[in-house]
């Protein structure tokens, strides 16, 4: 075959990429070829250091005393190994589910490699969420092992008795204070003999690679399945979207329990042979801007709840920084209001680029590409490889006509678009109209392209760019013994965009009050999460429903919105 001569497109105009863009560029940049075997854990770290990048920095770990770690791409490529090893003499196999449930450390991102070196499929969870939570996901995925820290470890021990195939429990920080029990096991990364050589798993490009449990409307939480050629997508879009370069160094605030934290804090920037940093604390924006002067990050990809919640604090704040290093911002999650891109600009010299992607897609499919003309409060373009539209809400046909609004569709067969919902192909194919993959949100396409987010087409809560579905917090809810029923939508909110309000008929003879409202909230913060715990409360005698019975949260949410209430025909009788 003819070797074929592809232009370098990065800082290249966006209608330029379009033209010529496939992605086989990509393969072709990773040197890979069709039916070659394909692993992310050997791609981001033994290809790196075979690229000569052995002694480069890949982690600048900080956690919230201060303390910093740092490891070159041959001490990940090494410690991964080592985790496969201890995962293969566990004797886990290839194609079973390892959970990761830490906070942001390194065993958590070198885990999550280690975990697809042995061939097994990668579950990342959450570190926040409860019991109950961990339980669904782990159950519902069958989950054999699971790596986590001795402050989880009581949530893992909760749920233990009602989950036989959990077989092993890994415990990354266990000092020997406290005896470990029944199914536990200590694992010390930074002291576990180094591995030099190890013999990778033969994936090829269908080979499941993680499983990322996302939210819908109803029913459980579903796993999205992904494969390991997802490493095209992701390789590319970091490279071309979030714009890495050689000498970046790159932060994702994002936590790999959500997919951007593995898609873009895990296989994108390492793939690249990209240095990157990792903040393990809370929240404030002096810490922030303190990590960002300190290890010089030149690539910033966040989020438009974080951004609001650094705009609160002012620009003051932001002038006691040498911010100097900063070159590109981007962000996802949610919609970026046109205020953010503009305090941005104020504040940084620099716009913060919006990405638009979800969890099935595995990889940003509309954005702002570098160099393009932003317009504040759009999402931007698809992708070069992308094909997108907008298709009417009854018919499924693709809009024609600019500025109508209609659902974002995608055409399959992007590398890493999931290949099913775990357990749930029912739900998968339901996902598909016309040959179209429908995202579940809203948009309308103005006159030169731009997509303009509108809202999610379903009842899921986007709190703080994290999925919530009502049905989990309305189950966890009936659990609680003063309530008779629940419905639970999304309320605005000016920095989480959308927070958590229930609505709560109680059971008979139960008479509200404020020490009722804040147990049922501490109930669903230890059982799910504090994401998921109702910030608001309201008592009511009954809810709307349709006739057949349906809780119609569409009439509670427009209220809470403000909106019209739309066709209540349905509706049992009059609210
Ligand atoms: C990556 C991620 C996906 C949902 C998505 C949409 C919302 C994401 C957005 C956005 C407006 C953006 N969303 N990016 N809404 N503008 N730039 O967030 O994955 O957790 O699966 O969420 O988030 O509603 O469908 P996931």
């Amino acid at each position: 075959m003819a070797e074929i001569n592809y232009p370098e497109i990065q800082g290249k105009h966006y209608e330029e990429v379009l033209n010529f863009f496939s992605w086989d560029l990509s393969k072709h940049e990773l040197g890979f070829k069709e039916d070659d075997l394909i692993n992310i854990g050997e791609y981001c770290s033994d290809r790196i250091c075979r690229m000569g990048k052995s002694d480069k920095l890949a982690l600048i770990w900080e956690g919230h005393k201060g303390e910093i770690k740092k490891y070159t791409f041959n001490d990940m490529r090494q410690l991964t190994n080592s985790i496969a090893v201890f995962l293969q003499n566990l004797g886990i196999q290839p194609g079973e589910r390892v959970c990761l449930f830490m906070d942001k450390v390194p065993e958590l991102y070198f885990g999550f490699l280690g975990i697809l070196k042995m061939g097994g499929i990668a579950q990342p969870l959450f570190s926040a969420f409860g019991s109950e939570s961990l339980l669904t996901r782990l159950e519902d995925a069958q989950t054999s092992a699971i790596f986590t820290q001795k402050k989880h470890l009581p949530k893992v021990r909760n749920i233990l008795e009602k989950l036989n195939c959990l077989k092993h429990i890994i415990v990354v920080d266990d000092d020997g204070s406290k005896p470990l029990k029944e199914r536990e096991i200590a694992f010390n990364m930074d002291a576990s003999a180094r591995v030099d050589n190890f013999e990778i798993y033969p994936s090829k490009a269908e080979t499941p690679s993680v499983l990322h449990y996302t939210s819908g409307t109803t029913g459980r939480p579903k796993g999205a399945q992904h494969v390991h050629i997802s490493l095209v997508s992701q390789y590319i879009t970091a490279k071309y979207v979030l714009d890495l370069k050689e000498d970046d160094i790159y932060w994702c605030t994002a936590d790999p329990g959500w997919v951007t934290g593995t898609s873009y804090g895990i296989i994108g920037p390492w793939s690249n042979g990209i240095t990157q940093c990792v903040l393990d604390a809370g929240f404030t924006a002096e810490n922030w801007y303190k990590f960002i002067e300190k290890h010089k990050i030149t690539v910033w990809y966040s989020a438009p709840t974080a951004i609001r919640a650094l705009m609160k604090e002012g620009t003051e704040v932001v002038k006691k920084h040498n911010l100097s290093s900063l070159r590109h911002l981007t962000s996802v999650g949610e919609p970026l209001n046109a205020e953010a891109v503009l305090w941005s600009k104020e504040a940084f010299g620099l716009p913060f680029h919006d990405t638009f992607w979800q969890t099935e897609t595995g990889s940003i499919v509309i954005s702002n590409y570098p160099g393009m003309k932003i317009k504040p409060g759009s999402m931007g373009k698809p992708f070069p490889g992308i094909t997108a539209t907008v298709v009417d809400l009854k018919t499924y046909l693709p809009i024609e006509r600019r500025g109508i609004v209609g659902m974002i569709a995608l055409k399959p067969g992007w590398p890493s678009m999931f290949r099913t919902y775990w357990n749930n192909e029912e739900i998968y194919k339901g996902k598909f109209r016309n040959g179209w993959y429908l995202c579940g949100d809203r948009a309308s396409i103005d006159e030169d392209g731009y997509y303009w987010f509108v809202g999610r087409d379903d009842d899921v809560i986007n709190t703080a760019g994290h999925l919530v579905g009502p049905f989990e917090i309305e189950s966890a809810l009936l659990e609680h013994p003063a309530i008779a029923e629940s419905a639970v939508v999304g309320k605005p909110d000016p920095v989480n965009m959308e927070v958590v309000k229930a609505f709560i008929a109680l059971k008979p003879n139960i008479k509200p009050d404020k020490m009722l409202e804040l147990d049922i909230m501490n109930f669903v913060r230890k059982k799910l999460s504090a994401l998921a715990m109702p910030q608001e409360i309201e008592f009511v005698d009954k809810l709307p429903k349709t006739r057949s019975g349906k809780i119609m949260r569409r009439v509670l949410r427009a209220k809470e919105w403000g909106e019209e209430i739309g066709d209540i025909s349905t509706l049992e009788e009059d609210m």
